[in-house]
């Protein structure tokens, strides 16, 4: 049975494929789960913009305070700076205002940006080309592949700054987090920087309102996870037979998103040759959110082979940046 859109390249089509595998190995797993990075289609990234303007989602506008407070004393911590790689840079708005904090004192420079998702990509590369003298490098791509492009195609002479913002390492378990961390090491050289901006451990109420907003945006972008698949994979979910939940689970420090089955059903979804039952009440977990402690950001990237240099923090929506070095 083919997908209903007709992929139009390879990739695309090893893309859908890799999809519709992953949907056919997490869907079965107990309990129900869906890898959260497929959420960015393009009305998921357009949804998660929206959520980024909420005013209980409060994550961007924290880290966007910090970088413009202290932006200047990041760039300077790291000089001479030729390449900014960012691993998902969203509309890229985060990356232009850094860079413009330290304009004056800059050469040409190389930015690289990876992302999944094109849409994203898109974006960020559109407020990113009024750069001026500033080489922008698309990678279309995971985050692991992204990383050992760039470690290859490397060129300048100068440090490589590379920013892993807006909470998204929180989507990693703590050993994925310290996975992750290695590979970017090992995609550094010695003296180069990263830049990790981490969502902090905050009362459960402000954590709530966070992942389940009065307007329902945030529903709206977890259902959509089921939107695409139907698009794309031919499913036939009622999408008006799952409901948002999101809970704080403190024991894991994490937040997480549920899709609630309404009432029993019965799913197809031929592209994953697969056929899958709900009873009322079950669920499909589609994202973790984990929520740091200050110092754990330090001890996590001390193990990955960094050594600390600056930690930056907002305590009123209790957000870190934090800066460190390859060793
Ligand atoms: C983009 C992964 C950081 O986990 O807070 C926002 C995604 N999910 N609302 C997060 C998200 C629900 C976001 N990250």
């Amino acid at each position: 049975m083919r997908p209903s859109v007709a992929p139009d390249s390879a990739a695309e089509r090893g893309e859908l494929e890799a999809f519709a595998g992953d949907v056919e190995y997490y869907l079965t797993l107990t309990p129900r789960q869906l890898p959260s990075r497929y959420f960015y289609d393009a009305l998921g990234s357009a949804l998660f913009e929206a959520i980024c303007q909420l005013p209980w989602y409060r994550v961007t506008r924290a880290e966007r305070r910090l970088l413009a407070r202290h932006g200047r004393a990041i760039l300077t911590r790291v000089q001479p700076l030729s390449t900014f790689v960012e691993l998902g840079p969203g509309s890229g708005e985060k990356m232009a205002a850094l860079i413009q904090s330290g304009r004056s004192r800059q050469g040409p420079l190389t930015v690289h940006l990876v992302d999944v998702s094109a849409a994203a990509l898109d974006l960020a590369h559109r407020t990113l080309s009024a750069l001026e003298d500033a080489e922008i490098v698309l990678h279309e791509a995971t985050y692991e592949v992204g990383l050992t492009q760039i470690a290859a195609e490397r060129q300048r002479a100068g440090r490589t700054l590379t920013l892993f913002l807006g909470s998204n390492i929180g989507n990693f378990d703590p050993p994925g987090a310290d996975a992750f961390l290695h590979h970017i090491r090992a995609a550094l050289t010695a003296g180069d920087a990263l830049l990790v901006g981490t969502d902090l451990v905050k009362p459960a109420h402000e954590l709530q309102i966070a992942y389940d907003d009065p307007l329902g945006v945030t529903a709206a972008f977890n259902r959509n996870l089921l939107v695409r698949i139907n698009r794309e994979l031919g499913a036939d979910f009622d999408i008006d037979a799952f409901r948002h939940r999101a809970l704080w689970n403190a024991a894991e420090s994490r937040m997480e998103m549920h899709l609630v089955s309404a009432r029993r059903q019965r799913v197809r979804v031929p592209a994953s040759s697969l056929e899958v039952g709900f009873d009322v009440g079950e669920s499909i977990w589609t994202e973790s959110s984990y929520k740091y402690q200050p110092q754990h950001v330090v001890g996590a990237l001390e193990r990955a082979g960094f050594r600390f240099a600056d930690q930056w923090i907002d305590e009123t929506d209790g957000f870190a940046l934090t800066l460190a070095e390859a060793m």
